[in-house]
Order: structure tokens, then C-alpha cells, then sequence
């Protein structure tokens, strides 16, 4: 049978189960990442697994979000990342260095691996033709410790490509697209693989802007083929030993199939406050813009550097415009320094910043009130620049270009000749410190904003749970465990950060919910998009949530919530959202035996009347929630 490229690769690393849509497989990892905002606790539950080393072929440590000190707490973090990396046989980059997605690509990615990273963006490595997959920290932590990765079997999404992008129009075009036909839970348990003859159009750098943001469509992850393009970028890293070609197999068949004409795509920008509210840049003209972001793993590549270099050259930005670049990689500042882009952004009035996340998870950069901003990010969920009520509006290089030079959103295609992109100096420098041979006698630095593990305890026979909260739809872990300057330095502390979970959307809840324990949230679909944080599940359960009751979940966070003992439920009947309630009692009888009893449906009773629910769960995830979540299932069978 003919094979897609996605199947060949889970074929290749399949432990358990079958290539069949929606079944739980497991699959090895080869590779892992993370990063430090999720990676001091992914750092301390491998601790807890008690062994020497990891077990991957290799595993990195990016310090890349929280990267600005202005206290003891993150620097106290790097300084557990650094030692925790050299004690356990890691690769750790420093602050300063890139971005883990744009380091992992340009270093360490190869075609055919897996790689597991606890960071939703993690995808962007389907640009070499690997399956990168985002996941929680515990799950990375289980795959640095040699574990499979469990997770439904995913359809695959073949994406046609034809054509070839138009003068001005870029990859991030190709993505938003499909966020505008798919929206923001399109993609929701599938892989989207490109496929087509002129993907090799496409560079290495192009292919991973798409798969980066296919995170936004909720998709498993997305993939191109590994072709001569591959080689070439691989070869211009002085790697091109882990060069393989890859394709799927002529004939094989998709579950499903969206076609893309790269030739009619044109300018598209996605609006507040939603990745997938995408509008031709066309039709935006009048839109007031001051702050231009260009910068993260999704949109701070060489490549899009150059492209906004070749845009302004020569050009002044608007009175009153700032436009600040975040470059992807310590590689990519080195190589616009080397070829006279970075004097030309300079010139042009550029603000240039630190290789790293900043502005794109609300580490400075926030915008004035009432003031848009215009930023090549994969993400503008409301709030998230770290101002409230935020305008923020997400597009590729070519727009933010014409938009810093206009004062408004521009259309690219008014600025005359496009520019060519020329090949990249070869120039790799970074700061990445290789793993000891023997980390034994290395001692693992902890400060005082390093707070142990809370223990969590098994789930009851019966439970009576209280409803804290009800949300709508497509509720973003952002709402959940928002980030920002403020907040984000607390994610080694658990009972510290719980004290803002919601807090955006509802101040009260952390109190209230701690009050009223055990308790339940409701929401509507897609609940949990976003990032990997498994924060917005451990933060919840710390305050006593031990069910999640809505229409349908985010794979990331629903896999997050059962590692951390937090039953998801889903309404049978969607209509019945509408007899649920903040402040209501929802009794769940015998809960846990109907977990470990294997049943799918489930009544629980609200006011004494029955409501149907379905648990959508393996065996393996119903042992983990009986025992109240997956570091106390490890430890049961030490
Ligand atoms: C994001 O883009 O939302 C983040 C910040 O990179 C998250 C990880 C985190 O919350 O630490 C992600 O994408 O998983
Ligand atoms: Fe960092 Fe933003 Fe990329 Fe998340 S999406 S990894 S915050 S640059």
C-alpha cells in the first residue's frame, strides 16, 4: 500500500498500536526539546524519575522566553537549566542565543526523526521533514527518559501546492490561508502534509514559517518532504550528513485534501485577536499602525530578515512608526551583520533587540493603549502582548514592511521590485555548550525561585465538584495560565503562579476555586488551544480542579490535564452547555470506577437531573487519572 510520509515515519517509530485514525499509538522519540518556560519543570520531573541520563539520540535545553532579569528569578532558573543540562547529558543553549524552534532547525534537525518538544511550535521542524510534535513537560520528560510517546493516531491533511508565490506574497500567506479556510480548530487530529511539485519552490526556511503556525490550526503537527532543498540547507549547516530524501509514496491516500494555488495567493493579515481572523492586507488600508514586531521562531529567520532588509534598504520607517526586530538565531544576526542587511535596517530606523521571544509572549515590547501593532508572530490571542484590550495583527515579513514604511497597513505589492533573497553567509555561530561525557559529580544549582513539586492525590470514588467557572469557545491556555512579564517567572513556583490562573478573565477565580474544592470548569470547543503550558492544567488542579467539563478539547492541553489528574469530560450533547452554570453542583458518581471500568459514557447529575457525558480517554489515560495523574502512575510501577 502506498504510504504517505507521515505514516512512513510513525511506521518507522511505531512501539504500540496501528496506523489507524483516533486509536492511541506510542511512539519513540528521537529527539527532545525544551525551553525554559516549561523546561525547569519538565527539568524536575525527569529528576524525579530518578535516573542518570537522558535516553535520546539528543536532547537540548533553550533558555529563549524568559530571558530578561529583572530580578533573581529567571536568572535563578538559567542557572538550574545550565547545570540540570550538564548533570543529565543535555545540549543547553543560553539566553540570548535564538529561539529553541529556529536553534533546533538550523543545528540539530534531521529528516525522518522524531522530535518531541514541550512548546506548541515545535512543528516548525516539519520544515527538514521531520514529526515534530509539541507536547507537555511531563511527556518531554518521559521521552528524555526513553519513554514512548503516546497520542491518537492522527488523519493526515494532504496540502496540495501549485504554483509559485508572487512577488511580495511569502509562506506566512500560505499558512494564514489556511487558518482563514480552516480556522483555528481545523486542524484539530490531523498532520498536515505538503506535498505537490512546486514544494520545491519552497527553501528549508519558507517551509518551516508554514509548519510552525500550523499550531494555530490545532493540527498534530505538519510536514514537508525532505528533497534536494533539504540537502542544500543542511549541506549550507555543514550537516549535510543527516540529509535523506523523503516523500510520500506516489498513489498514497489522504484522509483529506485542500489544494492551494500559490500563485493566486495574495497579502493576508490576520486581525484581533484570533490567528485564524485573516483578511487580504488589501481590504485592511486604513488601519493606523505604530509598533512593527518582526522577530520569533515563526517569523525571525534569516530569511525574513533579509526579506524586511530588501524591503527598507535605502527607505526611512513612517514619523511615529517604531519597527523592532527579534532575529530568530545568534546565526541569522551574525549572517545580516556579515552581508550589510543588518546597516541597512539600521539606517532605515530599526529598534534591534535580543535573539529570543520577548515580545511575542508579552517579555517586553507591549504596545501603547489603543495603539495596533503589527507583528510576525504566530499568535494574538487577546492580552498576550501584555497590554489589555491589545490590537494586534499577525503577517509575514513583506506586509510588516510596507506597513513600517506607510504608517498603516500597506499592501507590499505597491512597494516597486520585490527583493531577492541572497544565499546566507556561511556563518554558524551560537553559544550552545555540548553534553558532558560524565555529569555524575555535577551539581544541580537550585535558587530560592524553585519550588518543589506539589504532591497530588488519587482521584475519589464519587466527587461532587463545583462550578467555578464557564467559558465560551476556543479558550486559549493563555486565558488559562496567562504569561507576561510579570507572571512568567513564576513557572518553577506552582503554588505561586496558580494564584493567576484566569486571572485575565476573572480575578477571583483562584480564591473562589479554592474555597469551593473540588471544582469544575466548563467550556465550549476547542477548550485549551494554544501552548503547550502545562501550567494551565497544573495550575487549576493545584487549586482544586478535578474535572473539566465542555464541547470539545485541544489535543496539548487534554493530554496535559490527564498527566495532572484533571478528568476532561465531554458533553454528549453540546446543547446541554446551556443548563451549566457558575456556582451549580455537579455530582459524578462512581467516577473513577467507570474510568477503570473502561465506559465511555458517563451520567453525572446536575440539580438532581442527569447529565450525559463522554470520557474520551485510553486505558492507559484512565489509570493515570484514577491515580490522580502520571508522576504518581510512574511511581506505581517503580
Ligand atoms: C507560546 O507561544 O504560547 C509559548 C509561550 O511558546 C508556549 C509555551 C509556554 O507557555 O511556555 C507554547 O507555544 O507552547
Ligand atoms: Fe517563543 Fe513566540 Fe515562538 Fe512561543 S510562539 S516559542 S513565545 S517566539
Amino acid at each position: 500500500m502506498p504510504r504517505t510520509l507521515t505514516q512512513k515515519i510513525i511506521d518507522e517509530h511505531l512501539v504500540q498500536g496501528v496506523f489507524a485514525s483516533g486509536q492511541e499509538i506510542a511512539l519513540t522519540i528521537d529527539q527532545t526539546l525544551t525551553q525554559d518556560a516549561t523546561g525547569t519543570l519538565a527539568a524536575l520531573e525527569f529528576e524525579a524519575l530518578g535516573l542518570e541520563r537522558v535516553r535520546t539520540e539528543l536532547s537540548v535545553s533553550y533558555v529563549d522566553h524568559n530571558i530578561l532579569q529583572a530580578d533573581f528569578k529567571n536568572p535563578d532558573d538559567h542557572r538550574f537549566l545550565r547545570s540540570f543540562a550538564a548533570r543529565y547529558g543535555l545540549w543547553y543553549s543560553p539566553p540570548g542565543n535564538g529561539i529553541c524552534h529556529q536553534l533546533h532547525l538550523l543545528h540539530f534537525g534531521r529528516p525522518g526523526a522524531t522530535l518531541l518538544g514541550s512548546d506548541s511550535h515545535t512543528p516548525h521542524g516539519g520544515g527538514l521533514g521531520m514529526l515534530a510534535m509539541g507536547a507537555g513537560g511531563l511527556d518531554v520528560a518521559a521521552a528524555m527518559a526513553g519513554a514512548p510517546f503516546s497520542l491518537p493516531c492522527p488523519k493526515v491533511l494532504g496540502v496540495e501546492l501549485t504554483g509559485r508565490l508572487s512577488p511580495w506574497v511569502g509562506a506566512k500567506d500560505v499558512i494564514l490561508e489556511l487558518l482563514k479556510r480552516l480556522s483555528v480548530k481545523g486542524g484539530v487530529g490531523y498532520v498536515l502534509e505538503y506535498f505537490g511539485p512546486d514544494v520545491a519552490t519552497l527553501s528549508v526556511y519558507e517551509r518551516a514559517a508554514i509548519t510552525n503556525m500550523g499550531a494555530e490550526l490545532g493540527a498534530t503537527t505538519s510536514i514537508f518532504p525532505s528533497d534536494d532543498n533539504t540537502r542544500a540547507f543542511l549541506a549550507d549547516q555543514d550537516r549535510a550528513e543527516v540529509y535523506q530524501p523523503l516523500t510520500a509514496d506516489q498513489g498514497c491516500a489522504y484522509d483529506a485534501v485542500e489544494r492551494i494555488d500559490l500563485e493566486a495567493l495574495e497579502p493576508l493579515a490576520a486581525c484581533p485577536s484570533s490567528p485564524d481572523a485573516v483578511r487580504p492586507v488589501s481590504e485592511l488600508g486604513g488601519v493606523a499602525v505604530e509598533q512593527v514586531l518582526v522577530g520569533s521562531c515563526g517569523g525571525g529567520s534569516y530569511h525574513d530578515l533579509m526579506i524586511l532588509a530588501g524591503a527598507l534598504k535605502g527607505k526611512k520607517l513612517a514619523p511615529g512608526v517604531t519597527l523592532g526586530i527579534n532575529p530568530g538565531a545568534r546565526q541569522a544576526l551574525a549572517q545580516i551583520a556579515a552581508n550589510g542587511a543588518l546597516n541597512d535596517l539600521l539606517e532605515a530606523g530599526v529598534r534591534l533587540h535580543q535573539s529570543g521571544c520577548l515580545g511575542c509572549i508579552g517579555m517586553s515590547q507591549a504596545p501603547a493603549t489603543g495603539v495596533a501593532s503589527l507583528r510576525t508572530f504566530p499568535r494574538n490571542f487577546p492580552g498576550r502582548s501584555g497590554t489589555k484590550d491589545d490590537q494586534v495583527y499577525l503577517s509575514g515579513p513583506q506586509v510588516a514592511a510596507a506597513t513600517a514604511l506607510a504608517g498603516h497597513l500597506a499592501d507590499p505589492r505597491e512597494l516597486g521590485p520585490a527583493p531577492q533573497v541572497p544565499p546566507a553567509p556561511p556563518l554558524h555561530p551560537s553559544a550552545l555548550a555540548a553534553p558532558l561525557d560524565d555529569g555524575s559529580g555535577v551539581e544541580v544549582l537550585r535558587g530560592p525561585n524553585i519550588a518543589p513539586f506539589p504532591e497530588l492525590d488519587a482521584l475519589p470514588e464519587d466527587l461532587s465538584c463545583t462550578v467555578t467557572l464557564k467559558v465560551g469557545d476556543n479558550i486559549t491556555t493563555d486565558h488559562i495560565m496567562p504569561a507576561g512579564s510579570q507572571i512568567l517567572p513564576l513557572r518553577s513556583n506552582v503554588p505561586a503562579i496558580s494564584q493567576f490562573v484566569f486571572a485575565d478573565l476573572d480575578e477571583g477565580f483562584a480564591t473562589r476555586t479554592q474555597t469551593a474544592a473540588p471544582a469544575v470548569v466548563v467550556g465550549g470547543e476547542n477548550y485549551g488551544q494554544g501552548s503547550s503550558r502545562e501550567h494551565a492544567a497544573l495550575g487549576p488542579r493545584y487549586l482544586g480542579v478535578r474535572a473539566k467539563i465542555v464541547k470539545s478539547f485541544a489535543r496539548i492541553h487534554k493530554a496535559n490535564l490527564v498527566n495532572f489528574g484533571v478528568v476532561p469530560l465531554v458533553l454528549a450533547d453540546p446543547e446541554d452547555y446551556e443548563r451549566l452554570d457558575e456556582g451549580q453542583l455537579i455530582q459524578l458518581p462512581g467516577l473513577k470506577k467507570a474510568l477503570l471500568g473502561g465506559a465511555e459514557e458517563f451520567e453525572a447529575l446536575v440539580d438532581g437531573q442527569p447529565l450525559k457525558l463522554i470520557i474520551q480517554a485510553s486505558p492507559r489515560e484512565r489509570e493515570i487519572l484514577a491515580l490522580g495523574g502520571r508522576l504518581n502512575y510512574i511511581k506505581s510501577r517503580l
